[in-house]
């Protein structure tokens, strides 16, 4: 076997692993800290893994214009993280005055409304993230300094962009895919919000992008609209998305 496919099995195995319900409490134990000896102290060491933080902006923090409920308490979970990775990426949701998601570019439609547009159904957000506002800025507790990039997205005025690899109309790319490929990098672990919306949306991108993805879910929190939460999760593990927690990854 060579190295590749060694990795590979040993990711599928790790994958394996995260999907296995109760089984009998032994090798649901054993299994348990196998995964632990393995993981734990390697994971974002590895020059072809990134940590992807989502979203974390104060538009979506408690006092933001579409905050998410608890939003701020993943911030030191996921500056742990950082500490944990070699290579990290930001994004920012990054919207034009007047953005075609805002309900009130829409005559007679209220926040959290849908609408049909071209690529689809869009849900109807408040007004969020406007470029160059302090509502858009990155939260000021992160505190990852080597993080490399941040990519911004939603910057296009009549098109939506949850994922940070494709726009909403399912064709417009960031540029993302790209940038992980010359960069090398595989595996990506992914945290921030919202879990339902940015996060999922961004997850099954990568996947498509052919990346290995997990999503760390005690590093994000959810909008959870309309039983959106457990649609995303579903969708997630549909795409071969992994499920994992901070514990799985940190050392201390
Ligand atoms: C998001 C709704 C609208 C997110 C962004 O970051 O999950 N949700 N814009
Ligand atoms: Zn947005």
């Amino acid at each position: 076997m060579n190295n590749s496919s060694y990795s590979l099995n040993r990711r599928r195995f790790l994958a394996g692993l995260g999907a296995i319900g109760a089984g009998t409490l032994a090798s649901a134990s054993l299994l348990g800290s196998a995964r632990t000896a393995l993981a734990s102290g390697m994971i974002g060491k590895n020059k072809d893994d990134v940590l992807l933080v989502i979203d974390v902006q104060n538009c979506f923090l408690p006092g933001g214009t579409l905050p998410v409920s608890d939003g701020d308490q993943i911030i030191p979970i996921i500056n742990k993280l950082g500490q944990q990775f070699e290579n990290v990426i930001f994004t920012q949701d990054w919207h034009t005055p007047g953005h075609a998601s805002f309900a009130s570019s829409h005559e007679g439609k209220a926040p959290f409304e849908t609408i049909e547009l071209d690529y689809g159904t869009q849900v109807l957000w408040p007004d969020h993230c406007v470029q160059g506002s302090d509502d858009a800025k990155l939260a000021a507790g992160l505190d990852i300094p080597h993080a490399q990039l941040i990519i911004r997205k939603g910057f296009h005025s009549e098109v939506d962009s949850y994922s940070t690899f494709v726009e909403a109309d399912g064709e417009t790319k960031t540029g993302l895919t790209g940038y992980m490929q010359e960069r090398g990098l595989k595996n990506v672990y992914v945290c921030g919000l919202a879990t339902d919306f940015c996060v999922s949306w961004s997850a099954q991108d990568a996947r498509k992008a052919g990346l290995n993805v997990s999503v760390i879910e005690d590093a994000c929190r959810a909008i959870d609209l309309n039983g959106s939460l457990e649609a995303a999760w579903t969708a997630m593990g549909t795409a071969g998305v992994s499920r994992m927690q901070s514990s799985d990854i940190l050392t201390s």
